[in-house]
């Protein structure tokens, strides 16, 4: 490796990624830090590839990249490249960049330092496809303004949670034992990560926020700035979460009241300094009145006068509040039938909607309960028309098999981006975001997830869980994009073709691996969307009774005649009174009611007959089976790159897939144990059950 080149990290983007671009002779003008950082990277790839780079026009050139801001275009742009743009038309603006190619010259102009990086890993992704022929004018910019990742990373190790909470590849890239990790070289090739996939943002520390992490605000800011430094040059924001308290237990006051005095005076010349410090800093996260974190409730204030207190502190500085969504009573009695954790966002929040300031963003996770691999879409996002939304993904595999099993969620991230809240003429949940025009009201939004990367060697524990990381990223560039034709994009930039023994093979099998992993997933773990079939002790692998007599609201209800939760309005909790109609009378219809959200919304019989023409008892059978036969074939298939692909990510992968079988296999049998001695129902096709 060269000087100054991050170490060889096998994740995307490996020099050979780089081919077409490092042969040309290319042009990068203008003026800046991330303009420093793309010739950087051509020199890079040229240095490696045969190509030469220049900063000045002199001599013929097959590639510009230019900033249109920085005085006149140079000469080596063809006249018809600045021809009026066609689809995606207008101007670049702050993240975009136009691409054309004309005479032989491909060209990437944007109007700010950061579409000309995008620009550069936009024509990373389409290798030698960016040199040839004419290509006419095309303008690209993100869809969404903030794209996020949420770093669940504690400064201190916790005595249950770790180094990372929620974390299944390592420790923090960030924090080690109290301090800085200082690991420079990994920030920097996190940053260039983060940029080729288009992420702008990020937060550093957990949303549960202990006192060592509560620091960062103040004492501790030299070290936030720091990680704000290196990630700079790649164009991504810090964050940082904060807890409610700090007033009080960084600030020595008495009371963290959203509406005393002493406490907006506190907010105020805090933030002042984070801003004099990190004069880019992006702004707060906040979980407050949720799982033992402190909230505006100690004070009889409501989460309006709690966000408003902190975006209040943060928009004379440009920066904004990511208020989360997830409050709800941890401690309830199982007993009690009535209340119901999945109606919790909504009933405390929808009340709100008008009254949140300009800079408020809403975090609201994509399902009402908690990141199951099935559930409906959050009756919140339609709820809060006059308020500015972010909907938040999991990459971390809480739930999803902790980067043991492989997983691609793409899939599933696009059916909830691709859901129309309102019914199926109208906008869609990326709409929303997107804020494009409909009937009604809406202030567009964000998308965020909380981070899968550690400091293991693979980043992401599982090196095929780097397909979430890059996926969730092209997502909130632009929600719209197919998740099958994502993965076509991460395959290429990982496994260049030069790379691998068989190209094809190796594509082919990815896909058979990847594509259905989700479904796959969902078919050996809880059935039918009724969730939290888990083992409590850390949420991986079966644990059918698990939550079930216990405070925190997940409950199956399974007894010998039937299953689910009855959350309709008219015998249930009243859940499905949350969506607008047709929704609501969907959910609530035992007949339409989709199959795989059947026991989300209703206590059926073991013989209820599904959509599908099967019983619930015999599809819990058949998909248990079905489930550990397709992680057989995934093994099978994986196992014939062996000799095709870097080994150690070969056998990283197979050991994974081992650990996949093994955990499968449990899943099935107490999955169908559990519900045939509950049932005394028999499998139709005389499995053995145990
Ligand atoms: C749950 C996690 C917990 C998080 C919480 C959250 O189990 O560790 O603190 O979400 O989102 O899924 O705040």
């Amino acid at each position: 490796t060269g000087a100054g080149e991050p170490p060889p990290h096998p994740a995307w983007l490996p020099p050979e990624a780089f081919r077409a671009i490092g042969a040309r002779r290319v042009l990068v003008h203008g003026d800046g830090t991330l303009v420093d950082t793309v010739h950087d990277e051509v020199a890079r790839a040229c240095a490696r590839h045969g190509g030469r780079v220049q900063r000045t026009v002199a001599g013929p050139v097959d590639l510009v990249l230019a900033l249109r801001d920085s005085g006149p275009l140079p000469e080596a742009v063809p006249p018809a490249a600045t021809a009026a743009p066609g689809p995606g038309g207008g101007s670049p603006g702050d993240e975009g960049f136009l691409l054309t190619r004309s005479d032989g010259v491909t060209v990437v102009l944007a109007d700010a330092p950061a579409g000309l990086l995008y620009g550069l890993f936009h024509l990373v992704r389409l290798g030698e496809a960016a040199f040839t022929g004419e290509q006419p004018t095309r303008v690209h910019r993100p869809v969404l303004r903030r794209r996020m990742l949420d770093h669940w990373d504690n400064v201190a190790v916790h005595p249950v949670m770790g180094q990372v909470e929620r974390g299944y590849a390592g420790g923090s890239i960030f924090w080690r034992d109290g301090r800085p990790r200082g690991d420079r070289h990994r920030l920097r090739a996190y940053g260039r990560l983060l940029a080729s996939m288009g992420i702008n943002a990020i937060s550093v520390n957990n949303v549960n926020v202990g006192p060592t992490e509560a620091l960062l605000l103040t004492d501790r800011l030299d070290d936030v700035a720091e990680i704000a430094d290196l990630l700079r040059p790649y164009g991504v924001r810090v964050h940082l979460s904060v807890t409610f308290a700090a007033p009080v237990v960084l600030g020595d006051l008495s009371t963290a009241d959203p509406l005393d005095d002493g406490v907006r005076d506190w907010w105020e010349s805090t933030t002042r300094r984070v801003y004099a410090r990190i004069p880019d800093f992006g702004g707060y996260v906040v979980k407050a009145d949720s799982e033992g974190q402190p909230g505006p409730f100690s004070y009889g204030r409501d989460h309006a006068d709690g966000a408003n207190l902190l975006a209040g502190a943060l928009a004379p500085h440009g920066g904004v509040v990511h208020w989360r969504a997830f409050v709800y009573d941890h401690r309830r009695d199982w007993r009690d039938r009535t209340t119901d954790r999945a109606r919790a966002a909504y009933d405390h929040f929808a009340p709100l909607d008008g009254r949140f300031a300009e800079n408020v963003v809403l975090q609201v996770k994509f399902g009402p309960v908690d990141f199951q691999p099935r559930e409906p879409v959050s009756p919140v996002i339609a709820a809060m028309p006059a308020t500015r939304l972010a909907v938040e993904l999991q990459v971390t595999q809480e739930y999803t098999g902790q980067q043991w099993h492989a997983c691609y969620l793409a899939p599933w991230w696009h059916e909830v981006l691709a859901f129309r809240l309102w019914g199926p003429a109208e906008r869609s949940v990326a709409d929303v975001l997107a804020d494009v025009p409909g009937p009604g009201p809406h202030r567009g939004g964000d998308l965020v997830a909380v981070a899968n990367v550690g400091d293991d060697p693979f980043w992401c524990g599982h090196p095929l869980a780097q397909a979430n990381l890059y996926a969730f990223g092209r997502l909130a560039w632009d929600p719209r994009l197919d998740p099958v034709a994502l993965l076509d994009e991460w395959i290429d930039l990982t496994f260049p073709a030069s790379t691998v023994g068989d190209p094809a093979l190796v594509r082919e099998t990815l896909h058979a691996v990847l594509d259905d992993s989700w479904r796959t997933y969902e078919r050996y773990t809880a059935p039918l969307g009724v969730g939290f079939m888990v083992n409590p002790a850390g949420h991986y692998g079966p644990g059918v009774d698990g939550y079930e007599y216990s405070r925190w609201g997940t409950y199956h209800f399974a007894d010998r005649d039937g299953v689910g939760v009855d959350r309709t309005c008219a015998t249930g909790t009243g859940f499905a009174g949350q969506y607008p109609p047709p929704w609501s009378q969907v959910y609530e219809s035992l007949e339409q009611c989709p199959d795989e959200l059947l026991l989300f919304f209703h206590h059926v019989p073991y013989s209820h007959v599904l959509h599908s023409g099967s019983t619930v008892i015999q599809h819990i059978y058949d998909t248990h089976f079905a489930g550990v036969e397709e992680v057989v074939a995934m093994r099978d298939r994986w196992s014939r790159l062996a000799g095709m692909i870097d080994p150690a990510v070969h056998d990283r992968v197979t050991e994974r897939l081992a650990e996949q079988l093994r955990c499968a296999t449990e899943w099935r049998d107490q999955v169908n144990t559990y519900f045939f001695r509950k049932s005394g129902v028999p499998d139709a096709r005389g499995r053995r059950i145990h």
